[in-house]
């Protein structure tokens, strides 16, 4: 049997928690229709009223939020509590136009840590680990999240961030770090620089919690090999707190999802119909006890199965598969959000025409962006320095956007092939 943090909210009976859902429900979408005149406006074109919610077995009637909604309704749109009554926001690594700001009261903290207190303690966390959080901080959830789970547990709290390996090696061997908290490719580059160190026997990891971008079962198997640790999935997005909504128990078979505050729904991403459980489809999620930020019906755009099958952990919450794709453009690299738009935009600001070609790869567990454009037929014809100082100024210009290095490779005119369709913008190679 596993390791809870909340014993009596994690084995709860599949009666006590529908419970839980009904009653939250109705409280939440009466607050929202309270408090968001946005939602209350969407409930209204349906003819809805807070009567129509009764329960969860009500919830298919309410509309969906998007990413365009959170968009459209920036910045304070869909808030729940007056400012004064709000203590955070978190951001996503989306740029200007794309990027989403939730916002938090201090009891929303409270909830989301203890969402990834569950999952530390699932990963085998306890008070006496070093919980070593190499997830960035700031405005993205990563660190501030698994930082505030780890207090709640108790553990030695290294707020290291991203970045600065040798920093990160130095504080995991001196201090001995037993839990380590980043992407799973930012773990794959640290477990590799240990071993070009020789720096193996010195470290004290046995787990890892890793999220936030797609890996894959052999990405696992060799994170869990060189490292000598068992690495947990865990899964969340800045719209609904952040990390935790979902994570892995030691069974490492899908993320139980933290049912007492989201609902999930898997929806067929083309007509919104909810399909029966164990399909294949889109997550939507319902966040039943946030205040500041209450989402109904937010659709993520990940590509999810969900399963009730009984887990050998004990947990009775409902689990999700990892995701297997988006059924958006959105593009995560090196677990920043990336929009082929916001390339394609520096692209046209610079002057290139719109003749392009994305290429993502993954290099030893790291990926990698590269773009490849073509010159104008004036450009085409210029010497090899201009050519080199022109790629400098777009790589710069990207890195601006985007928030990440992309290497960037200026082409002959027509050498991109055509498309008689929809043109092949995009070339995800990495396989996940
Ligand atoms: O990535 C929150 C997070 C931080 C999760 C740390 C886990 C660990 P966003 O930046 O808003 O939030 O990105 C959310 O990332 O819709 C998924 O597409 C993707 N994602 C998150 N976790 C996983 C995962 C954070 N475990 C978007 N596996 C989501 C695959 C994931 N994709």
């Amino acid at each position: 049997m596993g390791n809870y943090f909340q014993p009596e909210i994690e084995t709860a009976s599949r009666e006590q928690i529908l419970a839980w859902q009904n009653e939250r429900l109705v409280k939440q979408v009466q607050h929202v229709w309270d408090n968001v005149p946005y939602y209350r406006k969407k409930m209204e074109e349906k003819g809805l009223t807070p009567a129509d919610i009764q329960g969860v077995d009500d919830l298919k009637k309410l509309p969906f939020l998007t990413k365009d909604d959170l968009r459209e309704a920036y910045p304070y749109g869909l808030l729940g509590k007056p400012l004064s009554d709000c203590v955070r926001i978190q951001s996503t690594s989306g740029t200007t136009g794309k990027r989403v700001v939730a916002f938090y009261t201090q009891h929303d903290i409270d909830l989301w840590e203890d969402c990834c207190a569950r999952a530390i303690v699932a990963a085998g966390g306890t008070k006496d680990d070093v919980c070593h959080v190499s997830y960035g901080y700031g405005l993205f959830t990563g660190g501030p999240g698994l930082n505030g789970g780890s207090h709640k547990v108790g553990c030695l709290t290294l707020p290291v961030s991203s970045g600065n390996t040798e920093r990160q090696l130095q504080f995991m061997t001196d201090l001995g770090s037993t839990i380590l908290c980043c992407t799973p490719s930012y773990a794959a580059y640290l477990a590799e620089s240990i071993h070009e160190r020789g720096l193996r026997d010195q470290i004290k990891l046995k787990a890892g919690i890793f999220g936030a971008e797609a890996w894959s079962e052999k990405m696992r198997e060799d994170i869990q090999n060189s490292l000598g640790i068992k690495a947990y999935d865990i899964y969340g997005l800045t719209e609904t707190s952040g990390p935790g909504v979902s994570f892995e128990c030691e069974e490492q078979t899908g993320m139980h999802i933290n049912e007492d505050h989201f609902i999930a729904e898997i929806i067929d991403p083309e007509t919104g119909e909810v399909l029966p459980e164990g399909s294949k489809g889109e997550l939507v999620f319902t966040a039943i006890t946030k205040e500041a930020f209450p989402l109904l019906r937010y659709r993520t755009r990940d590509i999810c199965v969900l399963t009730r099958k009984p887990c050998s952990c004990g947990r009775t919450h409902v689990k999700m598969s990892k995701p297997m794709g988006r059924s958006d453009d959105m593009l995560i690299i090196k677990g920043v959000n990336v929009f082929p738009s916001q390339i394609e935009q520096v692209l046209l600001e610079q002057g290139y025409p719109a003749n392009y070609q994305i290429v993502v790869d993954r290099v030893n567990h790291s990926d990698t962006l590269e773009v490849m454009v073509e010159m104008t037929p004036e450009n085409f014809s210029d010497s090899l320095a201009k050519v080199t100082s022109m790629e400098k100024k777009l790589v710069d210009a990207l890195k601006a956007m985007l928030g990440i290095y992309a290497k960037v490779r200026l082409v002959a005119p027509k050498t991109i092939a055509r498309s008689e369709g929809k043109a092949v913008r995009i070339i995800d190679k990495r396989k996940i």
